[in-house]
């Protein structure tokens, strides 16, 4: 067996890529991650479309590690753009030194077990041997393209937003359709509305949104910040998403429908996805968050000035936040633009592309110059299972997941020892603020990884530990209305023939970090640590 290219391989170099390599480098592993980009950052990388930014707030979007970093980067804008967060991530790159131990544009295609370790294979062949194996590839990396009839014909540029051009994509004075109307597509729309001769949003579900209220950042703001982050970063670490925030202790329903508004007034001029924290119980009580989606609902045909068009953009057929909530700049007054039209595709689906532009199931054709995809993601299965991973006995992870993903805390899968998953399904990844849940599980597998060094044990979840904690994931969505939004990704259902399972843990990050400590405190029981001779005896 050849030696090993390193103790570890990680794959994925964004926010939990490069806080592993830093991680490991500090405990003295020997550490390479593989990047298919040719740079750092990840989903910053890649999600270049006209308005990305992020919809956590930046003092907090970023690493806790490090207070000397906390300290020296400055945030501009409260909700970072997609060029800051990237400049960021490089900035870390580059101070941590961590670039020397990055291999860009390598593009893992497969990862086969043995008893011994992992065999990386890229997809120019080559194989790299590590010990242990830890993917940090996200969540939402695996692009979905709607599988359309005759878009190869299509004869303009067309684009998902996951996959824009780094530079840019020209949209002045064309027709320009966007499909999807999520988080991604509703940033997109007041920027592109902005840019092209006529933007057509072509929308299946419509979706709650909040006012962001960006703005750049004050020095005051910042300097108050910095001086706060121990405390900032001790709510986060309690809180049920990762945010500096708890859920606010108001009984909606005890309210007076005056007092209520109020609270939710008070919610939409600040902005943001704390609306979500405003008052209790709204995701786990339909009567509750009836009284929000309300409220959201009334402020869309207030802002909408065509009341056909402010229907066709109000949500009724799922409650605020069980689907992701996004928040925006001028969504909603966008459509009050002569040169900005809505198509309902939940009425007349979209049935194909012509080389002209898009026809849909009545026969009815619109014709674009431009086609954006704001159609989301794969999510949380599709980056693991876009490469063939084997684990003992040659078992594939696609056929392991084939009825939907099982694993331990999110972080390892039985049949497949010494891989850890970063924000695997089955953690509260996306339900989380992301940087929050990435370190926390970062730092709970370098523990891990330093026993496994010194025990030579190896760790592989356990069945039972993998039956338990699946019905522990269910029961936490089963007491949310999470599962009730029949057309969310975060069930699989925006994907055709992805099986239907609720694929984060809806429990909370507070009460998730704690399983994940009880799991190290008790010597980990569910991850089978035994010694490595062992590992092919099942
Ligand atoms: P989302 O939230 O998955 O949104 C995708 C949108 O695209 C959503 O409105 C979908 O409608 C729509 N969609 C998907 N496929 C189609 C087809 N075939 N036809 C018409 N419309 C379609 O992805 P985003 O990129 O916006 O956001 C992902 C996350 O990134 C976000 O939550 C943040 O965490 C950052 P649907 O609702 O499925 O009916």
């Amino acid at each position: 067996m050849a030696a090993d290219d390193a103790d570890v391989l990680v794959i994925g170099a964004g926010f939990a890529g490069l806080y592993m390599l830093h991680r490991l480098r500090g405990l003295g592993f020997s550490a390479r991650v593989l990047e298919a980009a040719d740079g750092v950052g990840g989903t910053w990388y890649w999600n270049r479309y006209p308005g990305a930014r992020c919809d956590s707030e930046s003092y907090y979007y970023c690493y806790s590690f490090d207070p000397e970093l906390e300290q020296e980067w400055r945030w501009t804008e409260r909700y970072p753009r997609q060029p800051e967060i990237l400049a960021y991530l490089e900035h870390v790159a580059d101070r941590f030194d961590l670039r020397r131990d990055i291999d860009f544009g390598v593009r893992v295609a497969s990862a086969v077990r043995d008893d011994d370790g992992w065999s990386v294979t890229d997809t120019d062949g080559r194989v790299r041997r590590c010990r242990w194996l830890v993917t940090a590839v996200g969540c939402l990396s695996a692009a979905n393209v709607p599988d359309l009839p005759g878009l190869a014909d299509f004869t303009g540029p067309w684009h998902h937003t996951g996959r824009w051009p780094h530079d840019g994509v020209d949209v002045a004075g064309k027709r320009v359709g966007l499909v999807g109307t999520g988080s991604t597509g509703i940033q997109a729309v007041p920027v592109l509305a902005e840019a092209a001769a006529h933007l057509s949003v072509f929308q299946r579900t419509a979706n709650y949104s909040i006012p962001a209220r960006n703005a750049p950042v004050s020095e005051a703001e910042v300097a108050a910040t910095k001086a706060d982050y121990p405390e900032i970063r001790r709510v986060q670490r309690e809180s049920t998403n990762g945010h500096p925030f708890l859920v606010a202790d108001v009984d909606a329903l005890a309210l007076s429908d005056d007092e209520r508004d109020g609270v939710y007034q008070r919610a939409w001029d600040r902005g943001g996805l704390r609306f979500r924290a405003a008052v209790k119980d709204l995701l786990s009580d339909p009567a509750v968050n009836e009284t929000a989606s309300d409220f959201i609902r009334e402020k869309i045909h207030e802002t909408v000035a065509d009341p056909a068009t402010a229907e066709a953009l109000t949500p009724r057929d799922h409650y605020f936040a069980t689907k992701r909530p996004p928040i925006d700049t001028g969504y909603f007054e966008t459509y009050n633009r002569s040169d900005v039209s809505l198509v309902d595709v939940r009425a007349d689906p979209i049935a194909s592309v012509t080389p002209d532009g898009l026809r849909l199931a009545s026969g009815a054709e619109h014709e674009l110059d431009v086609l954006v995809f704001a159609t989301g993601f794969d999510a949380l299965t599709g980056p693991l299972l876009s490469i063939d991973v084997r684990g003992r006995d040659g078992v594939a992870l696609r056929d392991a997941w084939a009825e939907g993903p099982r694993t331990h805390l999110g972080l390892g899968v039985a049949g497949f020892p010494d891989l850890f998953t970063i924000t695997g399904p089955g953690s509260p990844s996306v339900l989380t603020n992301m940087p929050t849940a990435i370190e926390q599980h970062v730092d709970w597998i370098a523990d891990l990884l330093v026993r496994l060094r010194e025990t030579g044990e190896t760790a592989e979840p356990t069945r039972a530990a993998e039956d338990a904690w699946a019905a522990r994931v269910q029961e936490a969505a089963d007491a949310t209305l999470l599962p009730q939004a029949a057309s969310s990704w975060y069930l699989g259902a925006n994907v055709p023939g992805k099986p239907r399972v609720f694929l984060p843990f809806a429990g909370g990050m507070n009460h998730y970090r704690r399983a994940c400590d009880d799991e190290a405190a008790a010597g980990y029981p569910g991850f089978g640590l035994r010694p490595r001779a062992c590992v092919s005896v099942s």
